[in-house]
């Protein structure tokens, strides 16, 4: 039964169509460097917001009626969602879904039953992707929402949330094989502290740790040969948490050895909240070989949390796809973790939040590729290191053939060195502007 019967496929049209329920920029089959648009951009689906968030804030409940026509909380809406939500992936032309356990069925009193639960919704969920093609990006278990995780899932004080959060992992898992899913996400949203007055930091991360490698080896016992990831998130909703930003994430999984398996999974509201912009976040993944998938929003500089909004920044969104292109593809995807804003809660607005995305996404990708094909700014930062390759004493110093001595007496017969030659910020700021609007 179709659930979206006002919406029909959406096309693309081209920057100068008015119609609001068709692409400007996404033109899934248009090649750019070599790969097609659709290749370059796996989006997904975010099952979180899209299918069950009705845009309930701290102030109000929901605006938008996602029952789909069944009763909320139900295994009949558990279906309704898994129809809507397909019909509303084919309409855009999105090949790729994530969820947490609790998104596609209501969690029961007890583990066995939410399980049984899990086991039926997943079996109708795969006939949906046989008939459509559509695949999964990631799975995930959401060990943050029930009051039981207050204080955590692999870093709570008590052993027996730590025994059912491993074996919400296990189930989790389990669905995400079944599903032929690409990846597995770990985000830590309660995996951080309040005070250190009740505090063990270092115990806490060791159990998350464990937590983890439990996971990778039970995963690999049953056949799943994605990536792990961890997404790295500073707050909200702890004060503290552990999996800071992609630096401090990669730092963590290092010293436990959970490097080979994992992944980071960037979102861009969570780098910003960090501190960081979201191409930072992203470069510090790739060039650590930690790149894996990215979770495409962002966020608003003048609110201090994470507002999860579609992105509409074409110049983040070309940083983006600038250092996406640059690290050579995802193994993962870009899935839209974003919401409405609560005063747009028609279904229409479900679809134009999607259009945005991905067509911001897509204009970035095509002036990122534009900026990689000027050169300017590859030459530039070429040039920038040039001592390095050019005079006997850089050669020196990056093949690891000189000391501090060396140096020293160096330095001495030189007196003073020249300024190290200009930045150029904004000349290199005119020409991204230049093809940006050019
Ligand atoms: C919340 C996170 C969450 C993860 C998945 O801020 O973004 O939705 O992506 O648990
Ligand atoms: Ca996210
Ligand atoms: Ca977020």
């Amino acid at each position: 039964m179709a659930i979206f019967n006002s919406i029909s496929k959406i096309q693309y049209e081209g920057a100068k169509s008015r119609n609001s329920l068709a692409f400007k920029y996404y033109d899934a089959d248009r090649v750019i460097m070599g790969k097609k648009m659709k290749e370059h951009l796996p989006f997904a689906m975010a099952w979180w917001h899209n299918l069950c968030a009705g845009g309930t804030d701290m102030f109000g409940r929901n605006t938008a009626d996602k029952s789909f026509g069944a009763e909320v909380g139900t295994m009949e809406h558990a279906k309704a969602k898994v129809d809507a939500g397909f019909e509303f992936m084919q309409k855009l032309g999105i090949e790729y879904f994530c969820f947490h356990d609790v998104d596609i069925v209501p969690e029961a009193e007890g583990i066995k039953e939410t399980n049984r639960r899990l086991d039926e919704i997943s079996d109708y969920i795969l006939v949906k992707m046989q008939e459509t093609g559509i695949k999964c990006l990631w799975g995930t278990a959401n060990m943050f929402s029930n009051p039981r995780f207050c204080n955590g899932a692999g870093s709570s004080n008590s052993a027996d949330v730590f025994a059912f959060a491993a074996a919400q992992v296990k189930k989790a898992l389990d669905i995400t094989v079944k599903l032929g899913g690409k990846g597995y996400v770990f985000w830590g949203g309660r995996e951080g502290y309040e005070t250190l007055l009740n505090t063990d930091v270092k115990f806490e991360q060791e159990n998350i740790a464990r937590l983890m490698k439990m996971a990778v080896a039970y995963g690999r016992s049953i056949g799943f040969t994605g990536d792990f990831y961890i997404e790295p998130k500073p707050k909200e909703p702890m004060k503290h948490q552990y999996d800071f930003d992609a630096a401090t994430a990669i730092g963590f999984l290092r010293q436990y050895g959970l490097d080979k398996d994992f992944k980071l999974n960037i979102e861009a509201n969570h780098a910003t909240l960090a501190g960081h912009t979201f191409e930072h976040d992203l470069r510090i993944s790739a060039i650590n070989g930690m790149l894996g998938s990215i979770d495409a929003n962002q966020g608003d500089y003048l609110l201090g949390w994470d507002t999860d909004e579609f992105p509409f920044d074409v110049y983040t969104a070309t940083m983006c796809m600038y250092e996406v292109l640059k690290a050579g593809g995802l193994t993962g995807g870009f899935n839209f973790d974003a919401k409405n804003r609560r005063p747009s809660y028609t279904v229409e607005d479900m679809f134009e939040g999607y259009i945005l995305g991905m067509d911001t996404f897509a204009l970035g990708l095509i002036k990122a590729a534009e900026i990689i094909e000027d050169g300017r700014i590859d030459e530039f930062i070429a040039k920038r290191y040039a001592s390095y390759r050019e005079t006997e004493m850089g050669k020196k110093i990056v093949s690891n053939e000189t000391s501090l001595e060396e140096l020293a007496a160096y330095a001495e017969k030189m007196g003073a060195p020249e300024l190290p030659g200009s930045g150029k910020q904004e000349n290199l700021q005119n020409i991204v502007n230049s093809i940006l609007f050019g």
